[in-house]
């Protein structure tokens, strides 16, 4: 890994100069820079070590109107340079550059007081006490401070070792946890005859080698790395670091600074994110949130169960952006404020995708406040255990819906109404079917999960309590064990024909009630049990459909009924079936008060919402 170190201060104390004493870099590249002395947008240099090793440095502007730029930049480096002129001393921006490295969470630095030529050895040492008390505040407190010459020289040499020195810290600090994937925020895009399009950023997590993909984020793009580039030679392979890529697989159109190359999975796009804050902000603060190189208009929603304080005093928070962008929890947030009394403040992302609808009522400030805890220390199995207590679900990041897990008080809260259900009535069995639906709705009642995924779920737990013992189950039936099994359960004969009949009536036109029964070989007994378990809807005397195929049609019936009055011709071809069910359908539906009948045709009954909550 080469480090990546960053220069802040006020403007024209020399941090440009101070680069180019130290590396013979301009990083002053523009024509306008070079015409006006100042930097204005980010610039590099890289510095070879005697040992071989090399340290990147990025550039900023130290312009009041520039801390935009200066955030692009100091949102990609390791440590942090603070530069301030000697014969000038600490200034507004000094400040704002402390304060700002403070909120990005840069805790190894160093700081060169320089100009010391103009200024005199008496007034150097007055600056340099000066800026160790600055630094005191922060959380660079106790960095070194070296005084130089930019222009003859003095002190160069002591720099140089200070910067091994810190890298070093840098290095030792780097956390162990193995990375997920490489990760790079790019800050510059050119377009190269005959190449496409080429990115520079700071790559970080694992190495990048030629050839592979990554995704662009936020997008759904992705590219294949054609070429890479360090310090100006092509390499096979680039480690965390300073890195150029020529990309193939998008335009240089499409591709700008902000955006994210990533194989880490994750790194997602988010525009609504759960962050601990460090110090409050009231809700609905506005402020320019920034990002890696990403800056965007931001929201913060401090109010009902958004308004957390964790149990170790600091407030947490929920940010809405403007737009998405690319981010992973653990990742550093600077909101920038124009007004107010904290107008710089860091903040901690803990969760990309913080609970939604139902699940928000598990956002309670022990469980965010443990995964913050889990978040801060990078252990991915903690990070994985505190969200799914915090969400109640949590799916497979490969979208397998076979391994969404749930969370144990949730397990025991379906279970429970499992259980409930089966001896409900002071009955002991029950239909298979019919409980997996009270397990998926009791599961929806408590977190946010799709349809398809918490039927999967629930058939999951139950065949989980007949494996632990606790449920016996007889072909479509469930019972508690111990049931007398031959007194509870209807016969197996039985149990097929009603099979058989229910499977009938999942099409859109089904046969008369009475030919599907007969057909299936199902008496009056198997027919009753059907409806009143609820796996078939007998719309009237002789038109039944399964459960299944029946919420279907209500819910194209509703989804169309919405938009605008129904007509039978409307459903008909929608369904695909001819006039004579429709008219049953849209009869029973007004009966159930999903619809109402006006004279323009059918719309939304009083009941039609509870119905679309079931809807798919
Ligand atoms: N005598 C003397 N002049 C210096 C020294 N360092 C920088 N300068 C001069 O100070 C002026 C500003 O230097 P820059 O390096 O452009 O300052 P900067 O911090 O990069 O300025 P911005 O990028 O605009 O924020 C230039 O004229 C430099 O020649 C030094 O150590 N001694
Ligand atoms: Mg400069």
């Amino acid at each position: 890994m080469t480090v990546v170190i960053g220069t802040a201060g006020h403007i024209d104390h020399g941090k440009t100069t101070l680069l180019r004493a130290l590396t013979g870099i301009d990083a002053d590249r523009l024509p306008e820079e070079r015409r006006r002395g100042m930097t204005i947008d980010v610039g590099y240099a890289h510095l070879t070590l005697p040992d071989g090793t090399e340290l990147d440095f990025v550039d900023v502007p130290g312009h009041d109107r520039l801390v935009g730029n200066m955030l692009v930049g100091a949102g990609e480096i390791d440590a942090a340079m603070l530069v301030v002129a000697a014969d000038d001393g600490p200034r507004a921006q000094t400040m704002e550059h402390l304060a700002l490295l403070d909120a990005l969470g840069i805790d190894h630095g160093l700081a060169v007081v320089t100009k010391a030529d103009v200024a005199g050895p008496d007034r150097t040492a007055e600056v340099v006490a000066a800026v160790e008390r600055l630094l005191s505040g922060t959380a660079l407190a106790g960095s070194p401070v070296l005084a130089v010459s930019s222009i003859d020289g003095d002190g160069i040499e002591a720099l140089r070792a200070a910067l091994v020195g810190l890298r070093d810290g840098v290095l030792a600090a780097a956390p162990e946890v193995a990375p997920h994937g490489s990760r790079l925020e790019i800050d510059r895009v050119f377009s190269v005859k005959g190449r496409g399009a080429v990115v520079t950023g700071t790559l970080r997590g694992r190495p990048l080698a030629r050839g592979v993909t990554l995704r662009l984020v936020p997008g759904d793009r992705s590219v294949r790395v054609r070429e890479i580039q360090v310090h100006g030679a092509t390499v096979d392979e680039a480690q965390p670091g300073r890195a150029a890529l020529n990309v193939a697989g998008a335009e240089s159109g499409d591709l700008h600074r902000g955006l994210a190359l990533t194989d880490d999975p994750a790194v997602v796009p988010s525009d609504r994110m759960l962050i601990r804050l460090d110090s409050t902000l009231p809700d609905r603060a506005r402020a320019r949130a920034h990002l890696g190189t990403a800056a965007v208009d931001a929201s913060i929603g401090r109010s009902g169960r958004d308004a957390l304080d964790l149990p170790d005093g600091t407030p947490a928070a929920i940010v809405r952006l403007a737009a998405p962008l690319a981010v992973a929890a653990g990742d550093r947030l600077v909101l920038r404020r124009t007004s107010g009394a904290d107008r710089i403040v860091g903040a901690l992302v803990i969760d990309v995708t913080p609970p939604r609808g139902i699940s928000r009522r598990r956002q309670t400030p022990e469980r965010v406040g443990r995964l913050a805890a889990a978040v801060t220390a990078g252990a991915s199995d903690d990070i994985a255990d505190a969200r799914l207590d915090l969400h109640g679900i949590l799916e497979h990041p490969d979208g397998d819906v076979g391994k969404i897990r749930v969370a144990s008080d949730l397990v025991a809260t379906v279970n429970a109404a499992i259980l409930t259900a089966v001896t409900v009535g002071g009955a002991v069995v029950a239909p298979l079917a019919v409980m997996r639906e009270t397990a998926a709705r009791t599961l929806r009642r408590h977190a946010t999960i799709g349809r398809t995924a918490a039927a999967m779920v629930a058939t999951n737990l139950i065949d989980q309590l007949v494996t632990d013992g606790q449920l016996d189950r007889r072909g479509a039936w469930l019972a508690l064990p111990g049931t007398d099994r031959a007194a509870s359960l209807p016969d197996q004969t039985l149990i097929d024909a009603m099979e058989r009949l229910e499977r009938s009536l999942a099409v859109i036109a089904p046969p008369p009630l009475s030919e599907a029964a007969a057909a299936a070989a199902c008496p009056t007994e198997g027919v009753r049990e059907l409806e009143r378990s609820g796996r078939i809807v007998v719309l009237d005397g002789d038109l039944a459909y399964a459960t299944t195929t029946y919420d279907e049609i209500t819910a194209t019936a509703l989804r169309l009924a919405t938009a605008a009055p129904l007509i039978p011709a409307a459903l008909r071809d929608a369904t695909g079936t001819s006039r004579k069910y429709v008219m049953a359908i849209l009869e029973d539906l007004d009966r159930r008060a999903i619809l109402r009948r006006t004279p323009g045709g059918h719309v939304p009954g009083p009941r039609a919402a509870r119905s679309a909550v079931s809807a798919p």
